[in-house]
């Protein structure tokens, strides 16, 4: 059985993870980006059933990396830097349409990587917001200003009327687990900064690639 302090969230622990994600020298931690993914999903899983279509999509591709890692070509998978490396020099990734390669890791963290821009996106929202901020209002912002442009239209109404069912900035605060309003704000001002460059580090050595458009 799992006991139900495992399944409890912190915002606290998300930023632990993707403070591990860099390395010195600036290269991301494949393990640890997917940890702080594990987190990110735990959370949205305590916003309601209405968003398990989009954490399942999550989950899916946490776990293709994780085979990636786990896999018997795992040490190529160590950094992201490590794994576009790999996967190019191997040509082990589809780079103008879908075809043998579905599951690469150059892929598949490029779904996740675009998402990560909307959460920082939310985040920055939700950090300049006021107690009569609308939390779906800030969400549907960040996501049609990144994500959307990635979409289908049907994804879009999708995510679009899920959004509507997002609770209130009050019970968001609650559900971070930190504490009072001005912790949760310490603590995104803590953590914007680590997932903005663990972005920013992501997004120069995909664009260096020429892989940022990967189908
Ligand atoms: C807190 C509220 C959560 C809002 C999250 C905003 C993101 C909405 C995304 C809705 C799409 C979900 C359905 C799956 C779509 C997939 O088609 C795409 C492309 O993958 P492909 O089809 O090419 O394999 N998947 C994605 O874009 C990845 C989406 C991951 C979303 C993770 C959000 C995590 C949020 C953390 C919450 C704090």
């Amino acid at each position: 059985a799992v006991a139900l302090e495992d399944l409890k969230f912190t915002l606290q622990e998300v930023l632990d993870t993707f403070k591990s994600c860099l390395s010195e020298h600036k290269e991301v931690f494949l393990e640890h980006y997917v940890a702080g993914w594990r987190g990110l999903v735990r959370f949205m899983n305590c916003l309601g059933s209405v968003f398990s279509f989009i954490s399942k999509d999550a989950v899916n591709k946490i776990q293709i990396l994780v085979n990636h890692l786990n896999g018997e070509n795992g040490a190529h998978y160590v950094t992201i830097q490590s794994m576009v490396k790999y996967e190019l020099d191997s040509q082990l990734v589809d780079l103008t349409k879908r075809g043998s390669f579905p599951e690469s890791g150059c892929r598949t963290l490029l779904r996740l990587h675009r998402a990560l821009r909307w959460l920082e996106l939310f985040l920055e929202r939700l950090q300049t917001s006021t107690e009569d901020s609308n939390t779906s209002v800030m969400c549907t912002e960040a996501y049609n200003e990144s994500l959307a442009q990635h979409h289908t239209w049907i994804i879009r109404k999708a995510a679009g009327t899920a959004f509507w069912a997002l609770p209130g900035r009050a019970t968001f605060f609650d559900v971070m687990n930190v504490g009072s309003p001005e912790q949760v704000m310490a603590v995104l001002g803590d953590t914007l900064p680590l997932i903005s460059e663990v972005y920013q580090v992501t997004e120069d050595l995909y664009a260096q690639n020429n892989i940022l458009e990967l189908p």
